[in-house]
């Protein structure tokens, strides 16, 4: 029974008390564990816990909604079969009840099979029929071929690799971290603690939060398979070596200007031990809009026009004679037949804003997001309304300060959306711009830009992830998340060394899903942080190149003003790019599409003016200069997916734009999409 636990284990899953009980009742007799990991899969889960448990079992048909799971309810004691060793035994451990109750039974491993022997044991061991049976499955289902299974190697190693992981990721000073999978594997004391002997045979067993003591029949894990896929392990480019790299005698010159993992987010504190969870909450909130007025509002009245700023809360006290100017979040906009009635709100009150269809600055009202911050200039009416005249966006200045000229041309190349990973995603396509880069060429043209190229910016979705939107499972060349990281940093371990690849997160990656993206998951994305010459950020960032600021983002916001503001499409990324920036947010709308993390900090604020802004996610190459600031959407390496095809998003993939350093400004666009169908 044990033998589930184990199985899943091994294949990086874990499963939780309740749903150890609810389904191994059931296990082998009704349902296989490829079975079980291939539901889990998709839900998009590494832990099997109660709920799933439950939904798995309906979807077998081995259970109604509505039956009754009381008899699963784990008691706190302790059942051990006469025989096993006192040093087991001890382990608390929680046993399901009633009707034939679980009994821990640890066989004793067969003399002869050492765990040092495991490696070449496990190919040479004839499988029984059910190993058979999952070897079967697995096979059939490309999820399955997770890497425990395809190297081969013993769970024990595994799991302590996962364990010391594990350990390093609590130690990370960096919030970026956090992970449902943190629990379910005990520690390597606990691990280690649980061997003892049997029969003369040294016994290994894991008992973790499962509330089972697992033993470690090493003849049991499932014989090495090789991965259906490629991750790329061989793809080895050859350098030109007559090509001159001016590149690499220009002096390295970056600073991570922000980032988000840099900055020391106060948690809330609840005023006393009696504080409700729930005010903790709305205390949480009310911080993060707190400093996103705050923020804005200093921004706002750099604007000399921004004159005569007053508290909405002593509106009611002035002189209705006079003009005055509020500065506020917008809770909510309304277009009525005769103009846009705004509810705005700052730290003092909450009044409502009247803006006339007849205003100058009445279009620039579409423009306005909920949630953003703007002033308003006009007259406070007795009926409590304030009649605006103007509207002001935080927007950028008119005029951009020059930058000191630098000795030599560098560039940078900027890209996005690799979706390694996706059967679209353009592999010869992304093979052959790494081949450029490395100086084979085609012309004197490209031999000057290739050899000032010094860095690499890449703005999330660098692979397609695990069950990001329905169906995507059936677009999957590589359907384990592991493997792609893997797969990316083999690709991009051809990137040459003299080149500094900037790499940060979007929503197709192991990462917190709501903004800000501190990181991508260590555990997942180790690969990419092993990369000698790449530095990862964070989701939004400003890396600073030779003096310029170019602001990174994965580019989520663009999808809020697109459906907010009538007329903006994602086949123009760029314009919805430049409202964004016009309302110096990254991610504006609370409660829309896209998610936003209540940190006590609104860390999506643009509140430097940058020298260029990068965005992707919307796969369409696209640019323009706005108020001095170069803004790129930087377009993609995936071909049109299925999804994709039904929501009419045309890709232009393959496109590589080429930034001079030194004007923050397209240099070129190098086109390799003849490699990608
Ligand atoms: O986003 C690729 C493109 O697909 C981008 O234009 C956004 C769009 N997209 C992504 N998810 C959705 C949903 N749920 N509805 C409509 N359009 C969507 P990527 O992040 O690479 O998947
Ligand atoms: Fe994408
Ligand atoms: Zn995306």
């Amino acid at each position: 029974m044990d033998e589930l636990v184990k199985g899943l284990l091994s294949n990086r899953y874990l499963i939780t008390p309740p749903a150890y009980f609810i389904l191994s009742e059931y296990y082998k007799k009704n349902f296989t564990l490829a079975e079980l990991i291939k539901f889990a899969r998709t839900k998009n889960t590494f832990v099997i816990d109660e709920r799933l448990a439950k939904e798995f079992l309906e979807s077998k048909g081995l259970l109604s909604p509505l039956e009754n799971f009381a008899k699963y309810i784990p008691k706190a004691s302790v059942e051990t079969k006469a025989g096993t060793s006192p040093s087991v035994a001890e382990v608390p451990m929680e046993v399901g009840t009633s009707e034939g109750s679980k009994e821990i039974s640890i066989e004793s491993v067969a003399a002869g099979k050492k765990t040092a022997e495991l490696g070449k044991m496990v190919e040479i061991q004839p499988q029984t029929s059910d190993q058979t049976e999952i070897a079967h499955e697995i096979q059939e289902l490309p999820s399955e071929k997770s890497t425990s299974i395809s190297t081969g190697e013993p769970v024990e190693n595994m799991v302590s690799e996962t364990i010391s992981e594990e350990i390093a990721e609590e130690e990370s000073p960096i919030g970026g971290g956090e992970s449902f999978i943190s629990t379910g594997v005990p520690s390597l004391e606990e691990y280690n603690g649980a061997g003892d002997e049997e029969n003369g045979v040294k016994m290994k067993a894991v008992y973790g939060d499962y509330g089972v003591l697992v033993p470690l029949e090493e003849e049991e894990i499932p014989a090495e398979e090789k991965r259906a896929y490629s991750i790329y392990e061989d793809f080895k480019v050859e350098p030109n070596e007559s090509f001159e790299f001016v590149a690499k005698r220009i002096k390295s010159e970056y600073e991570i200007k922000f980032d988000v993992r840099n900055v020391k987010l106060k948690p809330p504190k609840a005023k006393n031990a009696n504080g409700k969870e729930g005010e903790i909450v709305v205390k949480v909130y009310e911080n993060y809009f707190k400093s996103r007025l705050k923020k804005l509002r200093r921004i706002l009245r750099e604007n000399p026009e921004v004159s005569g700023v007053i508290d909405i809360g002593k509106l009611s006290y002035i002189n209705p004679d006079g003009e005055v100017t509020i500065i506020g979040l917008v809770n909510s906009k309304r277009e009525t037949k005769k103009g846009f009635i705004f509810e705005v709100e700052d730290m003092t009150g909450i009044v409502k804003v009247f803006l006339g269809r007849d205003n100058e600055d009445y279009k620039k009202a579409f423009e306005v997001l909920p949630d953003s911050v703007v002033a308003f200039r006009g007259y406070y009416s007795k009926r409590g309304i304030l009649f605006a005249n103007k509207l002001y966006l935080p927007d950028v200045p008119l005029y951009k300060r020059e930058k000191p000229s630098l000795e030599e041309k560098v560039y940078a190349v900027l890209i996005s959306d690799i979706h390694v990973g996706s059967t679209k995603f353009c592999e010869k396509a992304f093979m052959k711009f790494l081949e450029w880069l490395n100086g084979n060429v085609e012309s004197k043209e490209e031999e000057e830009i290739v050899s000032r190229i010094k860095y690499m910016i890449i703005a999330g979705d660098v692979v397609d992830g695990i069950g990001i939107y329905p169906g995507q499972y059936n677009e999957l060349a590589i359907p384990d998340i592991f493997d792609q990281y893997e797969a990316l940093a083999n690709l991009l371990a051809n990137v040459p060394d003299h080149i500094t690849m900037f790499i940060g997160p979007g929503n197709h990656d192991a990462a917190r899903t709501a903004l800000p993206q501190p990181e991508f998951y260590r555990e997942y994305a180790k690969p990419l942080y092993d990369l000698k010459n790449a530095v990862i950020i964070s989701n939004p960032a400003v890396i600073n190149l030779h003096g310029r600021d170019f602001l990174v983002v994965h580019g989520r916001g663009i999808e809020d003003v697109v459906s907010y503001i009538p007329g903006k499409s994602h086949l123009h990324p760029v314009e919805p790019m430049i409202e964004l920036l016009k309302l110096r947010h990254v991610a504006p709308t609370f409660g829309g599409k896209v998610p936003i993390a209540p940190d006590p900090e609104d860390l999506l604020v643009i509140e430097e003016v940058p020298d260029l802004v990068q965005m992707g996610h919307v796969h369409v190459l696209d640019y323009q200069i706005y108020r001095g600031v170069f803004l790129i959407n930087s377009a993609t390496w995936q071909a049109q997916t299925e999804f994709q095809k039904m929501v009419n998003i045309v890709p232009t993939p393959a496109r590589v734009p080429i930034i001079d350093i030194e004007t923050a400004r397209l240099k070129t666009v190098v086109d390799f999409s003849r490699w990608c169908e």
